[in-house]
C-alpha cells in the first residue's frame, strides 16, 4: 500500500473515521519489519537472548497491543509527521517552559492562557510535570506516582485530552516529561517493594546491606550533595537499602531488569497517547549504573535509549524525544546517537553548554570560552536539533571543559570560583543577585540558581534605583534571548523571563521547598504585571515588546531554520560574539552580539566581503535602522544586538 493510500484511509473520510483493520496491520507490519533487526539486536544486546526470549516475544506483543490502541487522530499526525521530514528543525518554532500550577493554576487555567501564548507567538510549550506526586516534598512533580494519571490538583483526564486537542488545531506543539530515571517511593512498585515483594524489589536497585552500595559510592558523583548526600537510603520497611541517586524519595529503577524496561515503555506509550508531541527524557544520562563506573553515559544507557526510540518508530513514529543530559560537551551530543545508533536516539537536545558559556560571558563580558567551547563540540547529525535556553527550572551547571578555561590562560578552579563569586553575591561591584546552588566543598563544584533577570542586575538596579543598571539589564535580557533566537535549534522562553520577573524568596518558609534553591527561578506568574504592560515604560514592558518583536522577526526568516548552517566569525574583538547563518542559495544573517559595557568596534571590511556592508551601509533588522560604518568600523553600543542582513 501506497503512502497516499494509506493517508486517505487514517484520514477516514470516506470510511467515516474507521480504519479498517486490514490496513492497521500492514502499516505495523511495515514499521516493524524497517526497525526489527536492530530492534532485536539492541534488545539482546542488554539482555542476553539465553534467558530473555520469552520477554522479547512479550514486547512484540506490547507493540502490537499499543499500535492498536493509538488513537486515529494521532496515527494521522505520526503519518503527517514521517512525511515531513524534521518537522522540529522550522524557524517556525518559539517555545516556553512552564509549571502549570504556578503559572496558571492548572490545566483548565492554561487553556484560558492561549490568547497569551498566541500574542507572544509562543507555539511550542513544555510543561513541568502535571501528573500525581507525593504530597509532601516532591522535586516540582519530578518524583512521580503515576506517569500518566494527571494530579487532581492539575484537573481532569478530560481537561489534558480538550487542551491536547485545542493544542492540535492551533498548532502548538506539547512536550511532556517522562522521568524515565526514577519513580517516587509512593509509586505502586516502591509500595509492593517496600511490602516485602522480591519481583518488585528488583524494579530498583536494593540490597540487604551495605556491601554493594559502598562498592558503587566509590565512583558515584553526587547530584545533590547538600540535602541528599550519598547515593542510597535505608527504608527502614523495607530493611533494605535502595539507589537513590537524586533525593532520597527518588528510587531509581533498575533497567537490567527487563521487565522494568517493558512497564516503563508501556507507561512512555500510554503518556504519548495522550496527544503529546514531544517527550522529555529526564535524567536520561543516568538510566544505567555500574559499580566501578560513575554510572552516567555508559553505551548500555544509549542502548536502552535508542530501543524506546525504536518501539516508538513502531507505534508513535511522530513523537519526538527531548535528551535532557546536562552533561559534559562530548557527551551531549552523542545522545542523538552514535555509529549505528545515529538517528535512533533522541531527535532534540537541550544544547547545555551552549547555555552554560552564554553565562560565562556575562560574567567575563568575553565571548572567548564560548567560542571556543562551540568550536571544539563535536557535531551533531544533520537530523537532530537543540533545545536553545537562556534559563530553566533548574540551576546552571558551569558545563564547560577545564582544559579550554585551560587554553585561554586561566586557572579552571579560580576561573569558576569567580564564576560562583559573581553570581552569588559574593563581590560587591556585581549586579548579579542569584545563589550558589549544591556547593561541594571537597570537589569545590556549585551551580548557580536565580532568575534570569536577577542574575543580569535588574533586581539590584531596581532595588538601588539604578537607571543605568535597569537599562543594562533590560539590554543583556534581550541580548542573550536575542542570540538563543538566532541559533540552530527550538529557542525555549523560561515563563516570567517575557516579563523580567526577579528572584522569588517565598520557597524559603516552605518547608516542602526550603532548602532547594532553584525554586528562586520558579516564581508564581505575574499576571497583575501582564496586565500592566504597555501601559507604562516599565522594564517588563520593555522587555516583553523586545522579546515578542524579535520571536516575529525570527519566524520571518527562514534562514533560521536548522537546516541552514551556522558559522562562527572570531573578529579579533574578544567583547563580541559574532556568528552567520547561511542558506543553500546565498540567503544569510549575521549576528553580532556586543557582552561588555562600553562600544565595542569591528572592522567592516570583511562585512562587506561577506555581502553584509554595502557602500559602508548595513541594515540591522532589529529597529529597522540603516546604519553607517565609520572609519572603517562597525560600531555596537553597550550590550547591544543586530541582526544584519544581506544586500
Ligand atoms: C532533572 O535535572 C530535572 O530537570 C530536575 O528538575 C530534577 O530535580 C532532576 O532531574 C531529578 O528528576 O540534577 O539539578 O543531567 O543535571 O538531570 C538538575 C543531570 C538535575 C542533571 C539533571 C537534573
Amino acid at each position: 500500500m501506497n503512502q497516499a493510500a494509506l493517508h486517505r484511509l487514517l484520514a477516514g473520510e470516506t470510511l467515516g473515521g474507521t480504519l479498517p483493520a486490514s490496513a492497521r496491520e500492514a502499516l505495523f507490519a511495515k514499521r516493524l519489519a524497517a526497525n526489527a533487526t536492530l530492534l532485536k539486536d539492541l534488545f539482546f544486546s542488554l539482555y542476553p537472548e539465553s534467558h530473555h526470549r520469552e520477554t522479547f516475544i512479550g514486547l512484540m506483543q506490547l507493540l502490537q497491543e499499543r499500535f492498536r490502541l493509538r488513537p486515529v487522530e494521532l496515527q494521522r499526525l505520526d503519518l503527517e509527521r514521517l512525511n515531513q521530514g524534521n518537522w522540529y528543525q522550522s524557524e517556525h518554532w518559539v517555545g516556553m517552559q512552564l509549571y502549570v500550577d504556578r503559572f496558571s493554576g492548572d490545566l483548565k487555567g492554561l487553556e484560558e492562557k492561549l490568547p497569551y501564548f498566541e500574542a507572544l507567538g509562543i507555539n511550542f510549550l513544555h510543561l513541568m510535570p502535571i501528573t500525581r506526586r507525593p504530597s509532601g516534598p516532591n522535586d516540582g512533580g519530578y518524583a512521580v506516582n503515576s506517569y500518566t494519571e494527571v494530579d487532581p490538583a492539575y484537573g481532569s483526564e478530560q481537561d489534558l485530552a480538550r487542551l491536547t486537542k485545542k493544542f492540535r488545531q492551533k498548532g502548538i506543539c506539547l512536550m511532556l516529561d517522562f522521568v524515565v530515571n526514577h519513580t517516587s517511593d509512593e509509586f505502586p512498585w516502591a509500595v509492593k517493594a517496600r511490602e516485602g515483594d522480591p519481583e518488585f524489589q528488583g524494579f530498583y536497585y536494593t540490597y540487604p546491606d551495605r556491601s554493594i552500595p559502598d562498592l558503587f559510592e566509590q565512583s558515584l558523583p553526587e547530584v545533590f550533595p547538600e540535602t541528599s548526600p550519598g547515593n542510597f537510603t535505608y527504608d527502614a520497611q523495607m530493611q533494605r537499602w535502595v539507589m537513590t541517586v537524586f533525593n532520597s524519595y527518588q528510587w531509581d529503577l533498575n533497567y537490567t531488569n527487563p521487565r522494568v524496561f517493558l512497564s516503563m515503555l508501556e507507561n512512555l506509550l500510554a503518556l504519548c497517547d495522550k496527544g503529546v508531541d514531544v517527550v522529555r527524557f529526564d535524567a536520561l544520562a543516568f538510566l544505567w549504573k555500574k559499580p566501578g563506573t560513575d554510572s552516567q553515559n555508559l553505551p548500555e544507557a544509549h542502548r536502552l535509549i535508542a530501543l524506546f526510540r525504536l518501539c516508538l518508530q513502531v507505534v508513535a513514529p511522530g513523537v519526538a524525544i527531548l535528551a535532557e543530559a546536562i552533561v559534559a560537551p562530548h557527551e551531549i551530543v552523542k545522545y542523538f546517537g552514535e555509529g549505528a545508533l545515529e538517528g535512533n536516539e533522541c531527535e532534540i537536545a537541550y544544547h547545555a553548554t551552549f547555555m552554560a558559556c552564554l553565562w560565562n560571558s556575562v560574567a567575563t563580558r568575553k565571548t572567548l570560552l564560548l567560542q571556543r567551547s562551540l568550536n571544539h563540540m563535536p557535531r551533531k547529525p544533520s537530523d537532530g536539533t537543540w533545545i536553545n535556553y537562556v534559563r530553566c527550572h533548574d540551576d546552571i551547571g558551569l558545563g564547560f571543559d577545564n582544559a579550554h578555561i585551560a587554553a585561554l590562560g586561566w586557572d579552571p578552579g579560580a576561573h569558576r570560583r569567580f564564576l560562583l563569586d559573581y553570581f552569588g553575591q559574593r563581590l560587591s561591584w556585581s549586579p548579579a543577585k542569584g545563589a550558589v546552588f549544591m556547593y561541594n566543598p571537597t570537589t569545590g563544584d556549585g551551580r548557580i540558581t536565580g532568575s534570569t533577570a536577577s542574575l543580569l542586575g535588574l533586581e539590584k538596579g531596581m532595588e538601588q534605583g539604578d537607571e543605568a543598571e535597569v537599562h543594562r539589564a533590560i539590554s543583556k535580557i534581550l541580548l542573550l534571548y536575542g542570540i538563543v533566537l538566532a541559533s540552530p535549534g527550538i529557542p525555549l522562553v523560561y515563563a516570567g523571563d517575557e516579563i523580567g520577573m526577579l528572584n522569588d524568596y517565598s520557597y524559603m518558609k516552605d518547608p516542602k521547598r526550603a532548602g532547594d534553591s532553584r525554586w528562586m527561578n520558579r516564581p508564581l506568574h505575574d499576571w497583575d504585571a501582564v496586565e500592566q504592560l504597555g501601559r507604562e515604560h516599565s522594564p517588563a514592558s520593555q522587555i516583553y515588546s523586545g522579546l515578542q518583536h524579535l520571536i516575529r522577526l525570527r519566524k520571518q526568516y527562514p534562514v533560521l531554520a536548522d537546516r541552514s548552517n551556522q558559522a562562527l566569525h572570531p573578529v579579533g574583538n574578544d567583547h563580541l560574539f559574532v556568528f552567520e547563518r547561511k542558506g543553500d542559495t546565498g540567503e544569510g544573517l549575521l549576528v553580532i552580539a556586543n557582552f561588555d559595557d562600553q562600544p565595542q568596534v569591528i572592522n567592516a571590511s570583511w562585512l562587506a566581503a561577506l555581502g553584509y556592508v554595502r557602500e559602508g551601509a548595513y541594515h540591522n533588522l532589529i529597529d529597522g535602522s540603516t546604519r553607517q560604518v565609520r572609519s572603517g568600523l562597525l560600531e555596537t553600543a553597550p550590550f547591544e544586538l543586530l541582526w544584519i542582513s544581506r544586500f
